[in-house]
């Protein structure tokens, strides 16, 4: 049995090559000018004194880009708004052009021979601004006569988004017994990678090809995002990496710093590199969540969740970017009515632009702000109704015999047992026995509450029409498979090999993973979704039988015998019957290339769930909270390797969990600064945060693609965020707190506590 992961060797002993440890001959340094304003237009920017300081190659800035024909960093949405509204896409250049829109949006490159060159004379660039107004909240961005962030922009609404059925909705809302009513604010996050953002650009003249070294989940999309800025096609631009740090969402989509070096790259005929720090991270990688939601339930008289209506207003920053308006619209209602059998659902999603960074994927791309909302306006319900939370779940759930289930989004479930996975989590946290654990907490001083959710997401869908992959074989014996899907953390290195071993007979330890070299040119989806298992692994596995039966000619060859005589198992062909066997490495060593493969197939979405349960305990004096159990039962389908589905969990619960006790990104509503640029302003969870984690399993296998699997790389946080906030609120509750927002850090649940108490007391 394997200990570990195949690549957990070469990270932990310093063998992984970071984007920032690439370098390249007669490359110079990078270095962005940034606005230091929230708001303003750009008078002038005088780069006399930084173009004569020392090393100096060149200073870059919006305007030279638009002489030089660069386009807009695109931003699309599959989808019209209400009405048909089109979604208005401002554009947003490499460098800024006349204006300057969000603390951190980058002005100009000075490019010089070494990193502390270019940023001493970064600091002599002059730029001369005259302020404007700045917003920085959506609901504010969207009031009549907020400054306006792009002319282009009427009101700063880019797009009004709906979903669901409408008419069905207020009916159902007209004839409901009781209406279950709460207003949600889901917090701003800023990803954080291990290695802050990075690139090495290249242009090789002869060949007319650009060479972007960069952080990246996948590098065929960013191929097609940086075509859309350059002006060139795809193929006539690579991208490369190895190890990035991490992505979470946040390294999807190309950013406008590498656009603005592959120019300069090009223009010096030198290669251009950027090591940004981690304040860059706080102020210009994109963002996320930041959504007002008011929600409602509609019950009937038994107590049935019988509608749903939502209305959000998302933020989505200064500028689109790419995956930003996607992620705030489909990405949320794709599972529009979580896990209940509820037709009359309606979200309406207004999309406000705001001086503040651009805002993108963040772990689970939108479905946590769904089984938020969800999750919190049911838990609501079951209070104010008085009853048991799981019971009253239960009564609404879909049916397990009532698959495919088209919700009112217009998405199909394939199927689940959420009824199923509620018993078995129920039974783990020991449901029926909490009040008495509240009981001795409450004699040690402490405040204990219980949360749960029932969630449901969609993963996998992908926005290229295939996965391509190839299979080759190595000159040793061993498998180079090349993927779309950039490995970061996700442990592919070791699933994939998994799969490809089990049916070529091969041993992982031979099995090798590409994903983005460049000699290599494969088209398809990146890391993201949670979905490269459940469609990448897939075409994989298929890949991997189509070379088992193109060796069947050559076996029946060399063992002198009908193809339809052999068998194939444990990496040899074999004669039905005897002992006379080929293994299937030493025909592909015996005719190189024969067996190697390019194969390419599109598996789409599925919908893990599950159902999560955790306690908290609260000290009123400090108003810290500490998880002190955690119980997620999931269904993920068929699970490949449990150890590292189990890595996944942990890791998505805890950045769940960083959301809700201390993660918040603030930006000053008078000057629009970032207030929170750094750790120590901005806190992330540590190892320990969540205690008593238990794990299990309820699988239901899907049809939807070969291996059963569902995705479950963002099922942690889509479960957590509902769970633990419903957990705090509950204990909150028991000393008469009544509204609380996230993040529960403990100044914010003190003060709570403390304005409770005045008014009872
Ligand atoms: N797996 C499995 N059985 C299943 C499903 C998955 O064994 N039924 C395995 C897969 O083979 C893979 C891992 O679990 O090794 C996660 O698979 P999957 O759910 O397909 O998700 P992805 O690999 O597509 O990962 C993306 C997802 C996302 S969208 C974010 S964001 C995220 C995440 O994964 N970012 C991460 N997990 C992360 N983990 C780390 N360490 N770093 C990140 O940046």
């Amino acid at each position: 049995m394997l200990k570990g992961r195949l690549e957990d060797d070469r990270m932990l002993t310093g063998r992984g090559r970071y984007v920032s440890d690439w370098n390249l001959e007669r490359q110079a340094y990078a270095h962005f000018v940034r606005s230091d304003r929230a708001h303003a237009e750009i008078v002038s920017i005088d780069a006399r004194d930084a173009l004569a300081s020392p090393g100096v190659l060149a200073v870059i800035t919006g305007e030279e880009l638009a002489a030089a024909g660069l386009k807009s960093l695109p931003a699309a949405l599959p989808a019209k708004g209400r009405g048909g509204m089109e979604l208005i896409n401002p554009g947003r250049p490499a460098l800024a052009q006349g204006r300057v829109r969000f603390a951190g949006d980058a002005i100009a490159l000075v490019v010089a021979e070494s990193a502390a060159a270019a940023q001493d004379a970064a600091e002599r660039v002059v730029v001369e601004c005259r302020d404007l107004p700045a917003v920085v909240a959506a609901p504010e961005a969207l009031a009549p006569g907020a400054p306006r962030v792009h002319d282009a922009v009427p009101g700063n609404l880019v797009l009004d988004y709906e979903s669901g059925d409408e008419a069905k909705t207020r009916a159902a809302f007209e004839a409901a017994a009781r209406v279950v009513k709460l207003s949600l604010d889901i917090s701003r996050v800023v990803g954080n990678p291990m290695e802050p953002r990075a690139c090495l650009a290249a242009y090789d003249a002869g060949a007319g090809m650009y060479h972007l070294y960069a952080c990246t989940q996948g590098v065929a999309i960013m191929r097609n995002q940086l075509s859309a800025v350059l002006g060139v096609p795809p193929e006539r631009i690579r991208v490369l990496a190895e190890e990035v740090g991490g992505g979470f969402g946040v390294r999807f989509n190309i950013y406008p710093e590498y656009c603005a070096a592959l120019y300069a790259a090009k223009k010096l005929g030198r290669p251009v590199k950027w090591a940004g720090t981690r304040s860059e991270v706080f102020l210009a990688d994109e963002q996320a969540r930041d959504e007002r939601v008011e929600g409602e339930l509609a019950l009937d008289a038994g107590g049935r969740i019988v509608g749903m209506r939502f209305d959000m207003v998302a933020n989505l920053g200064a500028y689109l970017a790419p995956t930003g308006p996607f992620i705030n619209t489909l990405g949320v209602v794709n599972c529009l009515s979580g896990v209940y059998d509820v037709q009359a659902a309606y979200a309406r999603i207004r999309l406000a632009l705001t001086n503040t960074a651009p805002m993108a994927a963040y772990r689970g791309a939108g479905r946590p702000i769904m089984s938020y909302a969800i999750e919190r306006l049911v838990e609501q319900a079951a209070h104010e109704l008085g009853v048991d939370a799981a019971e009253f779940r239960r009564k609404s759930f879909i049916p397990k015999n009532a698959f495919p289930y088209r919700i009112a989004a217009g998405f199909e479930y394939d199927c689940g047992d959420f009824a199923g996975v509620l018993d078995t989590a129920l039974q783990a946290a020991q449901w029926n026995s909490f009040e008495a654990r509240r009981a001795e907490s409450g004699k040690r001083g402490k405040l204990r509450g219980r949360g749960m959710a029932s969630y449901i997401e969609a993963t996998g869908a992908g926005f290229a029409p295939q996965d391509q992959v190839e299979l080759r074989w190595d000159g040793d014996g061993g498998v180079t498979l090349y993927a779309p899907t950039h490995n970061h953390g996700q442990g592919h290195e070791t699933t994939y090999a998994q799969l490809v071993s089990r049916v070529l007979g091969v041993p992982m330890a031979s099995i090798r993973l590409r994903t983005a070299d460049a000699d290599f040119y494969l088209l398809g989806n990146a890391t993201g979704g949670s979905r490269s298992l459940l469609a990448v692994g897939s075409v994989l596995q298929l890949a991997a039988e189509e070379v088992v039966k193109k060796g069947l000619e050559l076996a029946a060859e060399k063992l002198e015998a009908a193809a339809a005589d052999l068998e194939f198992s444990e990496g040899r062909y074999r004669i039905k019957g005897t002992d006379r066997s080929v293994s299937i490495r030493s025909l592909a060593a015996g005719a190189p290339g024969a067996l190697d493969l390019a194969y390419a197939n599109k598996f789409g979405s599925t919908f893990p769930n599950g159902c999560h349960i955790a306690e908290v305990e609260i000290e009123p004096a400090t108003g810290e909270a500490e998880i002190v159990s955690y119980v997620a039962c999931d269904d993920a389908g068929t699970i490949i390797n449990h150890q590292i589905v189990e890595g996944q969990m942990q890791g998505g619960l805890t950045q769940g969990a960083g959301q809700v006790f201390s993660e918040q990104a603030i930006y000053d509503r008078e000057s629009g600064q970032l207030l929170t640029g750094s750790f120590m302003d901005y806190a992330m969870p540590r190892a320990g945060l969540v205690n008593g984690i238990k794990l299990l399993e309820h699988p239901v296998p899907t049809r939807l693609n070969p291996l059963g699997a569902k995705g479950v790389g963002e099922a942690g946080v889509t479960g957590s965020l509902p769970t633990l906030m419903n957990a705090v609120v509950d204990a909150l509750r028991q000393a008469g707190v009544r509204h609380f927002e996230m993040p529960a850090t403990p100044q914010r649940v003190w003060q709570a506590l403390q304005q409770a108490a005045t008014k009872t007391g």
